[in-house]
């Protein structure tokens, strides 16, 4: 999607230590800023602080292993889903998600790291992808809560990066977040369904919201007094809201949705407040979020353990193909010397 033959070589260790040292030309840093404030975007060419390049590099591809390690838990249902519907419908979700990893792939390498490079970060466990995709999928319900409040979630937290000041970031967004609505639909559609079907049916879709709620809550990250980079990401408009505000939203637009459902919060504290307008909720335990990140989750280590394996599996086949374009490359070079 994004031509890398335009990108400039990536700068040696050597040539970071050096910027590092120097302080950055004022006049650049002016002028990053003003084309930012312009609400302009910055392209892969254009000169961009290292912090604004790094905070990109770290936030993309989080992103795009997130897609990816998030087929993991919906790909645990696909051959259980209750009807060659829902089996079809998840089956493109799931494909659709694969997809967004590739665009993000694609719009973090214009930063100057290869996707090599960035797969080896998160095979070897040294990047963070979201802490959501730790948990386990016990029942079919789980479909419905993944699709109504992960991708919700997702949705309230991409919109605004639809108008990130990064090109390459605001576009793929673009396409990502239909793609997204359409799977909140088909998440809040099998809720729907299970919450009208017989008392066990909405028992279990009751247990999946049990589980899921506070997790999706985590998803946008630290509250904002502990979010260290917010800061500089909203001064830099990669951020338009902060995460406390995000969360806010997506409270704000799910609880009525899960009372139509006829769904209980697992919230004692979620009040509405009529002077502001807002749901206010309960304590949001932090010490999870941290266990979690610091990869102590009750998936972690499975989460991993499979993609290093697909990884692995997956080897010959890119191999296969590498081999099969030199051939291609050398036949049609020799035909070409025939023809002269
Ligand atoms: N999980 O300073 P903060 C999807 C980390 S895919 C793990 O606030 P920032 C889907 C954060 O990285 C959804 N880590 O950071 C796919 C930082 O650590 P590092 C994925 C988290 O970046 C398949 C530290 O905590 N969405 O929807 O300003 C199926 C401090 O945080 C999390 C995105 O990736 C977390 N939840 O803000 C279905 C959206 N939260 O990096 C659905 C793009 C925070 O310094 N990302 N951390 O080691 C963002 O918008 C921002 O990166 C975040 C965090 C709001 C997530």
């Amino acid at each position: 999607m994004y031509t890398q033959a335009l990108n400039e070589k990536p700068p040696s260790d050597t040539a970071i230590s050096a910027a590092k040292a120097r302080p950055e030309d004022a006049a650049k840093l002016a002028r990053f800023q003003a084309i930012i404030d312009a609400e302009e975007k910055i392209e892969p060419n254009d000169w961009m602080p290292d912090g604004y390049r790094r905070t990109l590099q770290r936030q993309i591809s989080q992103h795009a292993h997130s897609e990816i390690i998030g087929m993991q838990p919906e790909g645990n249902w696909l051959t259980r889903a209750p009807s060659l519907k829902r089996k079809a419908a998840l089956l493109a979700k799931i494909q659709d998600e694969a997809g967004h990893g590739h665009y993000l792939y694609s719009a973090a390498e214009t930063l100057g790291i290869s996707r090599e490079q960035y797969y080896e970060q998160l095979l070897s466990g040294r990047a963070k992808y979201s802490s959501i995709f730790n948990y386990p999928t016990l029942t079919w319900a789980d479909m419905g809560a993944v699709g109504w409040l992960v991708d919700g979630a997702a949705i309230m937290n991409q919109i605004p990066l639809c108008r990130c000041s990064y090109g390459p970031y605001a576009r793929a967004m673009i396409r990502v977040c239909k793609e997204e609505s359409f799977h909140q639909r088909q998440g809040f559609e099998i809720m729907l369904t299970l919450c009208r079907g017989t008392p066990a049916q909405k028992a279990m879709a009751q247990d999946a919201l049990d589980r899921f709620w506070w997790p999706v809550l985590m998803m946008f990250g630290p509250s904002d007094k502990d979010s260290m980079h917010s800061a500089d990401s909203a001064k830099w408009k990669i951020k338009r809201f902060s995460n406390d505000e995000l969360r806010e939203k997506f409270i704000d637009a799910t609880v009525p949705q899960g009372k139509f459902l006829g769904l209980t919060f697992p919230d004692p504290h979620l009040t509405f407040n009529d002077t502001t307008g807002h749901w206010e909720h309960g304590p949001i335990d932090w010490s999870e979020f941290k266990r979690v990140l610091a990869g102590d989750g009750p998936c972690n280590r499975q989460r991993l353990r499979n993609r290093r394996t697909s990884e692995a599996d997956g080897t010959w086949v890119r191999e296969a193909a590498l081999a099969y374009a030199e051939k291609r490359r050398q036949r049609l070079a020799a035909a070409k010397v025939a023809a002269e």
